[in-house]
């Protein structure tokens, strides 16, 4: 059996109690249970005050085999920020705004040379997206396009550097798949809309539900995981894209990425998203896989 356990930011006390408070037990120094497996969803970096000892522990448990570890936005957002393309320049601008992006990763890296080669080189091995027997993992997005258009064109399922200058040269369909499932469907505002979020900046993107069609929600009810309010009128039916419906007969996929605060937990009885925000106020939270493909709100665990 498996717990699926969300995103944890450098948050390595609320890892360590939620493991401890899993069951899990050191074995010569690693996390691992006797009858259950960690699924961690991505997002171990940048925020929190100790993304090393977080990274540790994590690649610990995956090497000892008793975790398995898939990649979110932030360690795709890292890895192009130190991925060189040909000419030399880094795949993701060192600007202010991405720097100050990852700067806890950042400064931690600064100060441990040897730990930033170890810990790069170890997420460009991870997987984007993993499927079990009953349920699947993915860090914001299962979309069943990208899932096959990456396993038909990069069956490596991994941020290799090879594999992020490729479609960083080419934003093509393939970089629109690796943003998708670590970024989620997000949606262009009408220009003439103007909504601000609670630091006063313009927002002209939202995050949006990726299992439902778009056609007669509103800009609220459609609206997923942001932390401003978007107006209740229904979507005009000329700014609709096709999204294809997540059916509920398909199997469970546990996902991070949201922040949902108190919101996080299963969503449909298929769906959980398993980012209660640990690092920006809320809770870490993990959902105790039995079996069962009804998901049931009583399996989240939370510390
Ligand atoms: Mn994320």
């Amino acid at each position: 059996m498996y717990d699926i356990i969300g995103d944890i930011h450098g948050e390595f006390e609320s890892l360590e109690e939620m493991l401890q408070t899993l069951g899990y037990k050191k074995e010569a120094g690693v996390y691992a249970h006797s009858e259950r497996k960690a699924v961690f969803v991505g997002d171990f970096v940048d925020r929190g005050f100790r993304v090393i000892d977080s990274l540790c522990l994590i690649k610990n448990m995956v090497d000892y085999g008793s975790a398995y570890a898939i990649v979110g936005n932030h360690e795709l957002n890292v890895l192009a920020y130190y991925t060189k393309d040909e000419e030399g320049f880094p795949l993701r601008e060192h600007s202010l705004k991405n720097k100050a992006q990852i700067r806890r990763t950042y400064l931690e890296f600064q100060a441990n040379k040897q730990a930033k080669k170890v810990y790069l080189k170890w997420l460009r091995s991870l997987p984007m997206f993993l499927e079990f027997d009953d349920f699947r993992v993915v860090h914001a997005c299962w979309d069943q396009e990208a899932v096959d258009l990456m396993r038909e064109k990069h069956p490596q399922n991994r941020l290799s550097k090879n594999f992020l200058r490729k479609i960083h040269a080419k934003k093509g369909k393939l970089y629109e798949a690796c943003m998708l499932l670590l970024k989620g469907r997000e949606f262009a505002l009408p220009n003439d809309m103007i909504i601000k979020d609670s630091y006063g900046i313009k927002r002209s993107m939202f995050r949006i539900k990726w299992w439902n069609k778009m056609e007669g929600e509103s800009f609220s009810s459609l609206a997923f995981g942001n932390r401003f309010k978007l107006p209740h009128y229904t979507i005009p039916p000329e700014l609709c894209v096709e999204i294809p419906p997540y059916s509920v007969e398909n199997p469970p996929v546990f996902f991070g990425h949201y922040c949902l605060n108190g919101q996080a937990g299963v969503i449909r009885d298929n769906l959980c998203c398993v980012d209660a925000c640990v690092a920006n106020g809320g809770h870490l939270i993990a959902y105790r896989w039995d079996g069962n493909r009804k998901l049931n709100p009583n399996n989240i665990v939370k510390v």
